[in-house]
């Protein structure tokens, strides 16, 4: 259809629509996302995508309605990690835009597929700055943050359009897709025919990638000359769900693993190759390593430094991206494609006559963990009052062994870097975290994705802090009724909530929050379940009650106020000033 027509056509009235058997912008975007098997959109209404919402969900699809678009996006940024599909998050003009491009900018730090749809202005006034409702140039905005960005003008378009942000998200490094719709997109009428004709189902969105023969025997020869070996498995491997592989490739070649934080449980945290619990150890004296969906950004390192020892080590690194390799050190054998099959190709060339690593290694490493873990066991059985983190966490640990399907959502600096340590995974992608940026206001958008794509129970365990940046949301969870529990290490602060004021002026410290505070009340306000635990077996009680209840619940842990330490384990990276002044 040409654009005179479309305009033309806009003028049709319903009866009009009816007789010919018309549709519209906004039913064509909505059968565009279900033809691609999108059933669930994460956002917050307003003009001009209201009506837009509330036809997705009069067909059918699933809409939660957030409190905060960044909230939501987090949600749609986690649903793209949990299901391999692009999550979608919905946003008004402007400044709901805004809130959910954190969220899209996140997504594509973290390589997660996630498109962030969003209503806009009028193209003719917002370009000509002629100050129109909500104006501004928002896929200009969104370009620098994403990994792709794309306008939609015309309803004949819509079908190409959301088929280019599906495959820009989830194909090779995954991220975020920034898709703008003007509001005039959704009233453009079309026969309904014709509309339909218009859509495409994206054949074969993340296409396989396979690694040369060259490339993968080359990664054989280092491993075979390697004397202490070690995999660390990353997120990009939890993404990949190419679980089966995994555990193949590290089960098979007998190398010890590490894996980060949200690729716990990709193979159980107990299993006998985890060195989780002798990291140092392995970083150091390890020399040749083998990186499996994981970059050797900040959270270790850079590759090299002190952590890494003093000999030099030999990388191998598989990786979709081929411009992640040498990108910090030299890697000796990159494996460019998709985790799946270059584990496969690796196991294939591996044959039978693999001879595992010297069992002086392994032993090493085991010893280590045996001795690491048995060290932390009589501390994680304290039932001290007020709780300390061991205390609190210990009885988490517990909770989560128990139930292996249950996904942990956690942030908070101690909160985060204590439960990481102390909670073991068992199964894949259900340790859900700050990623790369460790930013905080994840946990309950992150929860409720958890809890909507997957429909098993969720704890999330939030420091007080982390927990304010999408707290509004519990209404939310109750709302739909998920079956989320959300526990708060409540130490009055951030990191510590013992900060005095210096100037004495009376205001409050920067780090700390009203003392005492009752967070478990929030819940109760919205007809949840709301519980101030203050011991490890109060906590117990309520958590399990919780999980097997499934009732949307808070609970108010109190933590010693002193327990905690300055950013958690990255105090390092906190410049503090050396200059006293008079
Ligand atoms: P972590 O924080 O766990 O170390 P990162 O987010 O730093 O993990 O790294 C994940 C890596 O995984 C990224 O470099 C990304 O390109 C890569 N990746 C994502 N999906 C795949 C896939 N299917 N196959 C191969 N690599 C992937
Ligand atoms: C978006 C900086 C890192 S950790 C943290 C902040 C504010 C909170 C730590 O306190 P919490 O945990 O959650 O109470 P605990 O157990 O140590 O007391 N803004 C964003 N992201 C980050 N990372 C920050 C600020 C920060
Ligand atoms: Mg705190």
């Amino acid at each position: 259809m040409t654009n005179a027509l479309a305009a033309q056509t806009q003028d049709a009235t319903a009866e009009d629509a009816a007789a010919r058997d018309l549709t519209d912008g906004f039913h064509l975007i909505i059968d565009a996302l279900k033809l691609n098997g999108l059933n669930t959109i994460y956002g917050v209404p307003g003009i001009p995508i209201t009506d837009f919402g509330r036809m997705a969900q009069a067909e059918g699809m699933r809409v939660i309605s957030f409190r905060h678009e960044q909230n939501a996006g987090n949600a749609a940024a986690i649903a793209g990690f949990l299901t391999k599909k692009p999550g979608i998050c919905l946003t008004v003009s402007a400044p709901g835009f805004l809130n959910g491009l954190t969220a899209l900018a996140h997504a594509t730090t973290n390589c997660w597929p996630m498109i962030l749809i969003s209503g806009s202005s009028e193209r003719e006034i917002v370009d000509l700055q002629q100050g129109d409702y909500e104006e501004m140039d928002q896929l200009a905005i969104a370009k620098p943050l994403c990994k792709a960005a794309y306008r939609i003008l015309h309803a004949e378009d819509i079908g190409i359009g959301v088929a280019r942000a599906i495959r820009a998200a989830v194909s090779g490094r995954p991220g975020g897709v920034y898709l703008d719709l003007p509001a005039k997109l959704f009233g453009q009428v079309m026969d309904a025919a014709a509309g339909e004709k218009s859509l495409v189902k994206v054949i074969d969105p993340a296409p396989a990638q396979l690694p040369g023969a060259d490339a993968v025997a080359r990664a054989l020869d280092v491993l075979k000359g390697a004397k202490r070996p070690l995999i660390i498995l990353g997120k990009g491997a939890a993404y990949a769900q190419a679980d089966e592989s995994v555990r193949a490739f590290v089960e098979r070649s007998g190398i010890p693993y590490l894996p980060m934080s949200m690729a716990k449980g990709l193979l159980p945290d107990d299993h006998p190759l985890s060195a989780g619990a002798a990291r140092s150890l392995v970083l150091k004296e390890s020399d040749v390593v083998v990186m499996v969906g994981a970059r050797l950004n900040w959270l270790l390192s850079h590759g090299k430094g002190k952590q890494w020892g003093a000999e030099p080590k030999k990388f191998v690194q598989i990786d979709i991206e081929p411009k992640e390799m040498d990108s910090n050190v030299e890697i000796a054998a990159p494996l460019v494609g998709d985790i799946g099959s270059v584990l496969d190709s690796l196991l294939a060339g591996m044959g039978a006559g693999w001879q595992k690593p010297n069992p002086e290694w392994t032993d090493t490493i085991r010893d280590k963990v045996d001795g690491n873990v048995a060290k932390m066991a009589p501390r994680l059985m304290n039932n001290n009052s007020p709780m300390d983190y061991h205390g609190a966490l210990g009885r988490l640990k517990t909770i989560i062994a128990e139930r292996p399907d249950a996904i942990l959502v956690n942030e908070g600096a101690n909160t985060l870097d204590f439960a990481r340590s102390i909670i073991n995974m068992s199964k894949p992608r259900k340790r859900l975290d700050v990623g790369t940026w460790g930013v905080m206001g994840v946990g309950m958008g992150s929860a409720i994705a958890a809890a909507v794509e997957t429909g098993h129970p969720v704890l999330a365990i939030e420091g007080d802090s982390a927990f304010g940046f999408s707290g509004m949301e519990v209404e939310t969870i109750c709302r739909y009724n998920l079956p989320i529990c959300v526990v708060i290490f409540n130490n009055n602060g951030i990191y510590r909530g013992t900060d005095s004021n210096e100037n004495g002026d009376g205001d409050p410290a920067t780090t700390v929050f009203v003392p005492d505070a009752r967070y478990d009340m929030m819940m109760q306000a919205f007809g949840g379940v709301g519980v101030n635990a203050t011991t490890p077996d109060e906590l117990a009680r309520a958590v399990n009650e919780a999980m097997d209840s499934g009732k949307p619940t808070l609970i108010n842990a109190v933590i010693d106020p002193t327990a905690g330490t300055e950013s958690g384990r990255i105090g390092n990276l906190n410049p503090q000033s050396v200059v006293k002044k008079k």
